[in-house]
């Protein structure tokens, strides 16, 4: 079953930059105020930085959700130029807090790059817990590839739960481009198969598919998920998915959990943090990159279809740290 509309490929729009910027930095907001709020206040009466105030600002890392090792690397970093005697003012904490963010996203900050196939499509399946974000990722997404310049298609692989499928549609909608799916408690591998063939008829670039939330202790459903990646080599083998992790940056430290029991059952390829603005949890980021090292290929900053960025470290920490551009 095909809904939607025939779309030609239009031409790429990038957002202006200023506007990316300031987004991150207010979708930010409610972490930065837990590290960083009256951060002066917690130098009272004094100009140079000591004991007291690295113990608080542990304190806050680990309420952000840094994790203990992210949040260990800090404060050590810290600790040493302060025997130095290197830190006297609040604007060199700044900076070193900033270095030192730097360089632990660093290995994880690598953004998707669609490699120029000459099979197409490239395939994009989302995956992750209930609730966490993946249908209107897979939204987002396609509208972020449109404005690329690519042909997109959607696949409704959430077949289990009550109007999945309409909500896919809308998004389908949304973006004008054609959704393929069939009727509910249909098997996902199956809708995935149909949609790489349609998609492969009608010389689509980008398919991205839905799946349906599942908690990683759930065996049965981890299986079926196997089955979902299995039937994309079936299709042909030369295609190597984007196996795209959607992590609510609410969940806290839960989400360490959840990229390594998903990457033990399908290999996850990369992360999309979902919900940054409307958690005080955004630390988490740090732990996940310490902890599992998987690419963070995306971050979502609200509701709405252009709420997606592209992750970069350096925007990101100059953000978190409202830095001046
Ligand atoms: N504020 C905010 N809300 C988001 C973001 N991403 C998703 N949401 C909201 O989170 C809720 C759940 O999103 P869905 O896309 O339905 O999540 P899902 O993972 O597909 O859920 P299931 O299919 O039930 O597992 C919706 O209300 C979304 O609007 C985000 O980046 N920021
Ligand atoms: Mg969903």
């Amino acid at each position: 079953m095909i809904f939607g509309f025939k779309s030609d490929k239009p031409a790429r729009k990038d957002p202006p930059r200023e506007s990316v910027t300031g987004k991150l930095r207010s979708g930010l907001q409610r972490t930065r105020s837990v590290l960083f709020s009256d951060l002066q206040d917690l130098l009272p009466g004094r100009k140079s930085i000591d004991q007291n105030f690295l113990d608080n600002l542990e304190e806050r890392l680990i309420s952000a959700d840094l994790g203990i090792d992210a949040t260990a690397t800090i404060i050590n970093a810290l600790s040493s130029q302060l025997k130095r005697s290197e830190i006297d003012q609040p604007h060199i904490l700044i900076q070193t807090l900033h270095a030192v963010m730097l360089e632990i996203l660093k290995p994880v900050d690598q953004p998707l790059c669609i490699p120029p196939v000459t099979r197409k499509p490239y395939v994009v399946l989302m995956v992750g817990v209930n609730g966490s974000g993946k249908t209107t990722s897979a939204g987002k997404l396609a509208n972020y590839f449109l404005n690329q310049g690519q042909r997109v298609m959607l696949a409704a692989g959430d077949t289990f739960r009550a109007a999945a499928v309409e909500q896919l549609q809308a998004w389908g909608e949304r973006n004008r481009i054609a959704v393929i799916a069939q009727q509910n408690g249909a098997d996902p591998a199956a809708v995935i198969y149909d949609a790489l063939q349609s998609a492969r008829a009608r010389d689509i670039d980008i398919l991205i598919a839905d799946t349906a939330g599942r908690l990683h202790t759930q065996g049965n459903l981890m299986e079926e998920l196997k089955k979902v990646r299995r039937v994309i080599t079936k299709f042909d083998p030369a295609i190597t998915p984007e196996c795209l992790l959607v992590i609510d940056a609410g969940t806290g430290q839960n989400a360490l959990t959840q990229a390594n029991q998903f990457n033990q059952a399908i290999g996850v390829t990369g992360i999309m943090l979902t919900k940054l603005d409307g958690t005080a949890k955004g630390g988490v980021i740090f732990a996940l990159a310490m902890a599992t090292g998987i690419p963070i290929r995306f971050i979502g900053i609200g509701e709405q279809i252009d709420d997606l960025q592209v992750f970069n470290r350096s925007d990101f920490v100059t953000a978190l740290l409202a830095l001046p551009e």
